[in-house]
Order: C-alpha cells, then structure tokens, then sequence
C-alpha cells in the first residue's frame, strides 16, 4: 500500500511539472504537452489502496475525474495511462480521452468526467458478476459533493434491492470545487445516506490507510460473498486546488494548512517504522516507485501523437451518415468561416 501512495504523489508531483510545460507565461489551459484540465488526488491515496487493494484484476472500479491514485492502486497500465494524459495514439485510448477517461480492460478500470457517472456501470458490472455466477465485485468512487446526485441514489437503490456485490466509495475532501460540502448536503456524514437505502453504511473518520484497509476488507468481503453492498465513506484531504491553476481564493488558509499537515503517506511511514520498517527500506520503496513513474513519463512522451484521420475512430459503433472511420470530413477554415455546420 505504501508502494502504491509514493507512486501515486510522486506521479502527481511529475504530472504538475509537465503539465506546466508550455502553460506560460500566464496560464493558457489549451496549450502545452498536456493540455486541458488536470485534477490531482494528492491527500486522497490511502483511500484508493485502502480498498483496491483488496480487489483482483476481475473486479471493476470506476472512478471520478480525479482518478490517478484508484487507478495506480487498481494496477491500470502507468505507461498507457501516461501516454493517455499525454495525448499519445499508444494511450489507453488512443489518445482521445485524456486524463479524465481513462479505461483499462484488463484491470476492468474506467473513470470519467461527469460526477456520480461511474456508480449506474458499476451497479451493472455487479449485475453482471451475480448473473455470471461469479464472486467479482464493483467498487465506485465519487467525491462528496457527488452524493446529491439521482444516478447515485438510483443506483444505491438498485445495488441494494437485488443484493449486488458493489462498493460506493465516498472519498470526502470537504469541498466540490469551491463549494464547502455544508452548504450543500445536511449530513456531515454521508454514508448516512445507506440507511435510506438498507444498506451498510460506514465512515471512515481519517485518512489512515490501515483503518481504509479494515473497512474496506469488510465492505469487499461482504460483496464478494454474496452478502450485498456497502456505502464507506472516507475523510480525505485535498491538498492541492480543484484543478492545476487553480488559485483557491475562496479557499480559508487554515484549511489549506490542515491538508497539507495530515499526510497519510507519512502516518502510514510512522506505523512502519513501529513495525520495524527501516529508514533504508522506506527509501528503496520510495526510489523504486520514483523510478517506475519516471519509466512511464519517458515512455509515453516518445510516443506519436494520433493521426488526425484517426479521429473518428472508436467515437461511433453507428455512424452518422457522413462520419466514417474511412473517410473522415474535415472542413478546411473557408468552408467552416462561411457558417457552414
Ligand atoms: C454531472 C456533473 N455536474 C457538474 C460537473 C462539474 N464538476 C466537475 S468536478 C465537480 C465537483 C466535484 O466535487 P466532488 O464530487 O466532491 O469531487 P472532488 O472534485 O472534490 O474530488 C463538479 C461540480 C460534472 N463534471 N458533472
Ligand atoms: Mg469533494
């Protein structure tokens, strides 16, 4: 677990310098070796290995746009995953969704853009498993400022009622951009939201990977035998902004200083230590998981960026008359300035 949370910062850490790559001066979002939005979990790791770790490469996750340290801890390709940031045609995706919509299936992971959208898929791969007669399980996470959301409640509500082996995943980091989570949702406690629903519902009340992992052992265990889903909730920190560029000027600064004093990487480096850990092997984990972040940053920025020909490819299984993976339109810049749409 400690392996996967070095990797998961330092990755992030390396994603903020390359992302800042050819932003400046100033800050253009649209430019740069990764344009767009970058949103970044630092603060939120123990939360991602504390049940992932329990999960086999059968089992589905899916996950918000803030999705970098589930999918580390899900064991999605980091060298795909990198060229997929980084717009490559060798990414996950070819290059064509970004950090936002990553998708691995080999590891059954997917994450995307739209809050709450991973939980109706991961309802459904829990159907899926119960039908197939399997013993996989789902786990979908989701911000706190997603659990207002009808796809949410719809699908606690459907996991609930056919016992389906699914894990929600309430990763509470107190804000939803620059919304405060109690000016929007009465209960300080949003895995109160299972009672409506009859079903399990836990919160873990730190980011303490070691209680992540209890809880999570039982909520995973619980779906996986046969036993139903389970709503946790875990208290995370968001470290940095809602995204890269962010200023955060709605942001108290007391708050941005109790983030950045709990860091459950170091607790989980304390409670090694009481186990016998030493400074040395602490180290060769940290050098191994900069090394395997490295490997991947090198990697996928030697990879070719798509073909612009290949841009219709994998959008449509019918294509709209006209849009053909063959034959693509393009409208050169006369025809489109004319108002031709
Ligand atoms: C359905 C939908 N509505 C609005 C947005 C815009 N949006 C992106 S992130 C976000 C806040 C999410 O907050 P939270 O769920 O707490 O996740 P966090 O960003 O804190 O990880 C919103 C409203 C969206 N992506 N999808
Ligand atoms: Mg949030």
């Amino acid at each position: 677990m400690y392996e996967d949370m070095v990797t998961a910062r330092l990755y992030e850490e390396r994603l903020q310098d390359e992302y800042m790559e050819g932003k400046r001066p100033g800050f253009d979002i649209s430019t740069g070796e990764i344009p767009g939005e970058l949103h970044l979990a630092a603060g939120q790791e123990a939360a991602a290995v504390g049940v992932c770790h329990h999960l086999r490469d059968d089992d589905t996750v899916t996950a918000p746009h803030r999705p970098h340290h589930v999918a580390i801890a899900k064991r999605v390709d980091l060298k795909r995953m990198t060229a997929e940031i980084f717009g490559r045609e060798t990414g996950l995706c070819s290059g064509k969704g970004g950090h936002m919509h990553l998708f691995d299936p080999d590891v059954n992971f997917a994450c995307s853009g739209i809050i709450a959208e991973g939980c109706p898929p991961a309802v459904g791969a829990g159907l899926a498993a119960k039908k197939r007669n399997t013993d996989s399980v789902a786990v979908a996470y989701l911000g706190e400022g997603a659990i207002d959301q009808g796809g949410f409640l719809e699908s606690l509500n459907l996991a609930s009622v056919h016992d389906l082996p699914v894990v929600f995943v309430v990763e509470d980091n107190d804000w939803a951009i620059s919304m405060p989570k109690e000016r929007v949702t009465r209960p300080d406690d949003g895995s109160k939201r299972a009672d409506g629903f009859d079903m399990h519902g836990v919160r873990v009340d730190s980011d303490d990977a070691r209680a992540v992992y209890e809880a999570g052992g039982e909520a995973v265990g619980r779906a996986r035998d046969g036993n139903g889903p389970t709503l946790l909730e875990v208290q995370v920190h968001r470290r940095m902004g809602h995204f890269m560029g962010d200023p955060e000027t709605y942001r108290p600064e007391e708050d941005q200083e109790r983030a950045a004093a709990r860091d459950s990487i170091d607790r989980l480096a304390a409670d090694m230590r009481e186990f016998g850990i030493d400074d040395q092997e602490l180290e060769e984990i940290r050098d191994r998981a900069a090394n395997r972040v490295d490997e991947a940053v090198t990697w996928a920025k030697q990879q070719p960026l798509p073909e612009p020909e290949a841009a219709h490819d994998h959008a449509f299984t019918n294509p709209p008359e006209g849009v053909t993976s063959e034959e693509p339109e393009f409208a050169d810049s006369g025809a489109a300035a004319g108002g031709d749409d």
